[in-house]
């Protein structure tokens, strides 16, 4: 990254940040319901070298790009202003702005590993590592959940997508090893230890391959048809409603809005449940509720696809203990928790599936809970 940042801008950097892609083990679509998760990084990551400048220009370089150094004023930055992948690292310093913080240009380079439209959050990875690489550089003394709402406020208001707050919470918060369980209300996290290898087992990320964009309409509709129910109970947020509550809540409520509720209620408790069940050491525990999830997103929450449901179902099939769409859905990645010894059959028989059924194969990853954004040179 030195080298390559040298070489494009002409000059060594003072330092090189990463902020990694995320997995989401259960909690969908509960962060903007004021509700919980329970995530994990990926070794995957956006590295991001960096050098302030004086003349107030943000200069970016990305490995994925055209080879060219978009260059940006900051004092000029807007809402629409840019488009493509730029938007969200010229979005952060906005943000940033935004704050009142005393922040300049830069030259920036940029490489990721994160797979994009994947539903593995390579766009909360890019902003998470210019938010840590700019709390650094510009000595912010931001928190994390700082930093995160930062990279969220970006994401909404410059980049115009109308993303809950997990993703950026996964890349700057979680722990290596561990599982982050987020309260996405207060913010409050806790690393829940997540042993995979020492029980055994693997977590594979199946790649669909059908890029997702929660840019598009239907991520904005679910999210506006939430908070419409939350107003007719008269909550503040559908976490407020517990499952005992459910079956009178429902009763209420129009055809429509009746699955969203039921789906993000019943989530929230899977995310408990599923806390306990690392808590108590039985991480394969994780199986049916990852399955139930998935079933809950199908069903109620409608926001898996053909493939994603052809994926849970032929890994669950070929001895998976359990599988799940991660992300928003609408494509996008399916998580399999699997013995370690039938990690090899469950990705066979959901490539050999795809093939089966006409669609592109998926690509097969695996998901190591790895570091949340840190320096790394
Ligand atoms: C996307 C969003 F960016 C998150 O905030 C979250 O809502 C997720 O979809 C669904 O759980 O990743």
């Amino acid at each position: 990254m030195r080298r390559e940042f040298e070489r494009i801008h002409g000059h060594a950097p003072e330092g090189v940040w990463a902020a990694p892609g995320r997995v989401n083990l259960i909690g969908e679509h509960t962060d903007y319901n004021d509700g919980f998760a329970l995530p994990m990084a990926l070794p995957q990551a956006t590295v991001l070298a960096a050098r302030r400048r004086g003349d107030g220009l943000l200069r970016l370089h990305s490995a994925q790009g055209d080879g060219r150094i978009t260059e940006l004023a900051v004092a000029d930055l807007s809402p629409g202003a840019v488009g493509g992948w730029a938007r969200y690292p010229a979005g952060v310093v906005w943000a940033l702005r935004e704050r009142g913080l005393p922040v300049g240009g830069a030259d920036v380079h940029l490489d990721s590993t994160v797979p994009t439209g994947a539903g593995l959050s390579s766009s909360a990875a890019l902003e998470c590592a210019v938010a840590v690489a700019y709390d650094e550089l510009y000595a912010l003394g931001l928190s994390r959940p700082e930093l995160a709402r930062v990279a969220q406020y970006a994401e909404n208001a410059f980049a115009g997508v109308p993303c809950g707050v997990m993703d950026q919470m996964a890349s700057v918060c979680c722990a290596e090893g561990s599982a982050l369980h987020l309260d996405s209300r207060s913010l409050e996290v806790r690393q829940v230890p997540f042993d995979l290898t020492g029980h055994g087992l693997r977590l594979l990320v199946l790649d669909t391959r059908v890029a997702h964009d929660l840019a598009d309409g239907a991520y904005a509709a679910l999210r506006a048809g939430c908070e419409r129910a939350a107003g007719l109970l008269g909550l503040t947020a559908l976490r407020d409603l517990s499952e005992a509550e459910l079956p009178g809540a429902l009763a209420g409520l129009p055809d429509a809005l009746a699955p969203l509720v039921r789906h993000v209620v019943t989530e929230n408790a899977r995310v408990g449940r599923a806390v306990d069940r690392l808590t108590a050491g039985e991480p394969e525990a994780l199986g049916p509720l990852l399955t139930a999830g998935h079933a809950s997103l199908r069903d109620d929450y409608r926001v898996s696809c053909p493939e994603t449901d052809l994926a849970v179902e032929a890994a669950v099939g070929a001895g998976a203990l359990g599988a799940r769409m991660t992300g928003g859905g609408f494509g996008g990645s399916v998580i399999a928790l699997v013995p370690a010894a039938a990690a090899g059959t469950v990705a066979g028989t959901v490539t050999a599936a795809f093939a089966a059924a006409g669609f592109g194969a998926p690509a097969v990853l695996e998901a190591v809970p790895s570091a949340g954004a840190r320096r790394i040179g």
